[in-house]
């Protein structure tokens, strides 16, 4: 009889057996049938190996073995040595079994039987499924997310919720309605908690709806379509229909943000070649509060659509929400893996996923609004209004497996795993010092759902942000006539570097002043030490503006990875004044080796051998952040602040920074405020050292100077982030009540006067 151990041996050799014939050793004896042994009519065999006599092969014995009980050896069990198929002949013998028992050199044997193995699939009976190739391209191989693997290792994004802003969410849908979540949803056009879209003259309050099922469209209903992650929670800001201020858009950025996980923003500056705009104040620091405060201090998961204008040669470099450090900017291609007409390219782009193109080309399938003509269904979504929702559902599928990836974490991983698909010339890839390729018009790749997955559960948290910032480097330098180049260099040294512990990139950004009379033939390239050269400012034909540009940041990933250290240059074409430029460099402590380390350890994870529930690396839970404590942004309190004529949003983050450059130690941490109106002075305290920023603010023209000491301060901020989640809620509390009485001088109330930003923002769809 068989003992067990033995037994699921033999289990697995019927595995295999299902699935390799046996080939491999039948050519040492040539009377050997080739047919495959009928059903029930073949015996596994384990031979003594050590009964094998010299002179005598093992394959020699197991001939004997079969002819001694009336059998024909069928060969070797693939690299398991001394296992061998024995198999009936044309005529059955007699009792094999206790042939089998009584023979001295078997050990072991056991009868095959036909195993029931289906393939692992996922199938849906919602109509459109066979029609969502962007989940599985049948048709053009390798042109979909590679979703369906993922989804086999049931991961759908339980757990998750994402919030698409936009210009409402019907939620009574088939393919939302069960996965719709009142809790994370709000309605700021109407000032109600139900983002009902209204239906409106030209029936295209349908875009958050479409957004949204591409997202999380219920599976299995017999409805219309499924979501990327169709077992993750979606929710909808209503904000787009009607006149949108920067204050309606910073609540946005952070309501319920500890509900909403992801938020999918599919809008942005109009894409007319010629518009120069991004967040204004409240809505850019908004966004530096999401990712500090929001999924309980790991940080908000903003991701933006990187824009339709790309007949007008736009470029996503002039659209601050792109531009930004805390937003995941995402591109189109269309079904060939190529840039789509509309599509804009940028160096600040972090990868690309699918949408429409072409006329001839697929657009993307998912659900619709039932409202006006709508039928619940659509087939035709477009632009990079569809692409955008892709990635924030596949953000969701990578929450779900590790729940406290950072906001940073979740944008490392997207440049260590998105792939290199278009081997076209012009797609102009550039590998980078740290052996990342990125191109201009598709960020560093494609994303892959499975290859996200797959790094997410292996990703160990990256050290916190770290920031240098250069002086503001003046120059009033003319910058002679193309094809003559401007070039202006900073160096970074190492010591300076050492103050903050970076020793590697991640974003770089670039804010100038240059005056021109035509904007449109300015052209500005980033060099950074390795060589990585990014085109931050593209030419645009159709911008004609006369000013040029008034401290105005662009930022690429493009020397992502690399070495910190070094000469950057900025080299600047055509007839021109620079007035000054200053370097902003974004990164970590973490060295080139472990960059390439982790590089290495994501690829070894690919093959999905650690997707199984028992593999799980520690995940912190965060905390409860009391809204009182670090949410300025609830629509009552930011109204009556902004009637009483206070700047809320500069307090909080300013209490923010001091907590942080009060309580953290100070390992060779030094402010850099001294360049932008600020004095810095220091006292001694004990071992540590306190230092106190009194911004001299003493009229309204300031206001984006302090700005810019936040943009700075990112760094002293993320540490806050971990000191929030180290820290308890009552000492916070006491810290910040302290700041608040001590420190914070009358002066800084701000007078600020809102701005209607209506006519700048526009769905990024409907581009044929
Ligand atoms: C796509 O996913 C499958 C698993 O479902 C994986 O085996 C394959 O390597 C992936 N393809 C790419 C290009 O990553
Ligand atoms: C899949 O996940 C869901 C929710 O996490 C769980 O209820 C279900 O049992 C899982 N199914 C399998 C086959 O693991
Ligand atoms: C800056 O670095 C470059 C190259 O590393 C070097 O040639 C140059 O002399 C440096 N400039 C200054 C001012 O240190
Ligand atoms: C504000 O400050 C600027 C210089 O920083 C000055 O030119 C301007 O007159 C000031 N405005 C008021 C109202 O004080
Ligand atoms: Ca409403
Ligand atoms: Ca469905
Ligand atoms: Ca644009
Ligand atoms: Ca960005």
């Amino acid at each position: 009889m068989a003992s067990s151990p033995q037994m699921c041996l033999s289990l697995y050799h019927l595995l295999l057996l299902t699935i390799s014939p046996l080939r491999s050793h039948s050519s040492f004896f040539p009377s050997q049938p080739s047919s495959p042994c009928g059903p029930g009519r073949s015996w596994a065999v384990r031979l003594d190996v050590g009964s094998v006599t010299a002179g005598r092969s093992l394959e020699r014995l197991a001939h004997s073995v079969a002819e001694e009980v009336g059998l024909e050896n069928h060969g070797q069990v693939g690299q398991l040595e001394g296992h061998y198929l024995l198999c009936q002949g044309a005529e059955d013998s007699a009792d094999v079994d206790s042939a089998l028992d009584r023979n001295p050199h078997v050990l072991w044997h056991s009868q095959e039987h036909i195993l029931r193995r289906s393939k692992r699939s996922v199938t849906f009976n919602d109509p459109k499924y066979p029609s969502q190739w962007h989940l599985h391209n049948d048709v053009k191989q390798g042109m979909d997310i590679n979703v369906t693997g993922v989804w086999e290792r049931n991961i759908t994004g339980v757990g998750i919720t994402v919030v698409v802003v936009d210009d409402g969410l019907q939620h009574t849908l088939a393919d939302i309605q069960p996965n719709y979540s009142p809790e994370g949803s709000y309605d700021l056009n109407s000032n109600d908690p139900d983002p009902m879209p209204h239906p409106d003259g030209h029936s295209d309050n349908h875009h958050g709806t479409r957004c949204a099922g591409e997202i999380a469209a219920v599976s299995n209903n017999r409805f219309c379509a499924v979501g990327v992650a169709y077992g993750a929670k979606v929710a909808g800001i209503r904000v787009l229909d009607g006149p949108l201020t920067d204050s309606m858009e910073a609540v946005a950025f952070n309501k319920h943000y500890q509900v909403n996980d992801v938020y999918s923003c599919s809008w942005g500056p109009d894409d007319d070649g010629r518009t120069v705009d991004g967040p204004h104040p409240l809505g850019k620091a908004a966004l530096q509060h999401g990712v500090i405060a929001g999924r309980r201090g790991f940080g908000s998961i903003f991701v933006v659509a990187s824009g339709n204008g790309g007949q007008y040669d736009d470029n996503c470099n002039y659209d601050g929400y792109a531009n930004s450090i805390y937003t995941v900017t995402i591109g189109a291609v269309d079904e060939n893996g190529k840039r789509p007409f509309y599509a804009e390219e940028c160096a600040s782009m972090l990868a690309v996923t699918f949408s429409s193109g072409s006329r001839q080309l697929r657009s993307i399938v998912t659900s619709d609004w039932s409202l006006q003509s709508g039928t619940g269904c659509t087939d035709g979504h477009t632009g990079t209004s569809a692409a955008a929702p892709l990635a924030a559902g596949m953000v969701a599928l990578m929450l779900q497996v590790r729940p406290c990836l950072s906001w940073r974490d979740v944008q490392h991983i997207i440049t260590y795993t998105a792939t290199q698909h278009d081997a076209d010339a012009q797609a102009d890839w550039g590998i980078n010092g740290a052996g990342f390729h990125h191109s201009h018009k598709y960020g560093f790749g494609l994303l892959n759902a499975w290859r996200l997955v797959n790094a997410a559960k292996v990703w160990e948290s990256v050290p916190f942000l770290v920031s240098y910032q250069s002086p503001v480097l003046k120059t009033n330098e003319g910058i002679p006539e193309y094809p003559k180049t401007l070039t202006h260099t900073w160096n970074v040294s190492l010591s300076e570097l050492r103050q903050s512990g970076m020793q590697t990139l991640e974003h770089v950004s670039v804010t100038v002043t240059i005056v021109h009379p035509r904007r449109a033939s300015v052209e500005i390239w980033l060099v950074c030490p390795s060589g990585m050269s990014s085109l931050i400012g593209a030419q645009r034909p159709l911008d004609v503006d006369t000013t040029g540009f008034t401290d105005w940041t662009f930022s690429t990933v493009r020397c992502w990875g690399e070495r910190a250290e070094g000469q950057y240059s900025l080299q600047i074409t055509d007839h021109s004044v620079l007035k000054h430029w200053k370097l902003t460099l974004y990164g970590s402590s973490m060295s080139l080796q472990q960059v390439k380390e982790r590089r290495r350890v994501v690829e070894d994870a690919m093959g999905g051998q650690y997707l199984d529930r028992s593999f799980a690396l520690p995940c912190p839970p965060g905390i409860d952040v009391p809204p009182e404590i670090v949410s300025p942004f609830t629509s009552s309190s930011l109204k009556s602040l902004l009637l009483l004529g206070c700047f809320a949003l500069f307090w909080s983050l300013y209490y923010t920074l001091e907590v942080t450059l009060t309580h953290w130690d100070r390992r060779g941490w030094s402010t850099t405020g001294r360049d932008r109106g600020f004095q810095a002075g220091s006292t001694g305290l004990e071992d540590s050292q306190v230092v106190e920023i009194q911004p001299e603010m003493d009229n309204e023209s300031k206001v984006p100077d302090l700005l810019h000491l936040f943009e700075s301060h990112a760094g002293a901020l993320d540490l806050l982030h971990r000191l929030v989640l180290t820290q308890s809620i009552d000492e916070l509390t006491q810290n910040l009540r302290t700041v608040r009485r001590a420190r914070l001088p009358a002066r800084n109330v701000i007078l600020m006067k809102e701005v209607i930003t209506t006519p700048s923002h526009s769905c990024r769809s409907s581009v044929v």
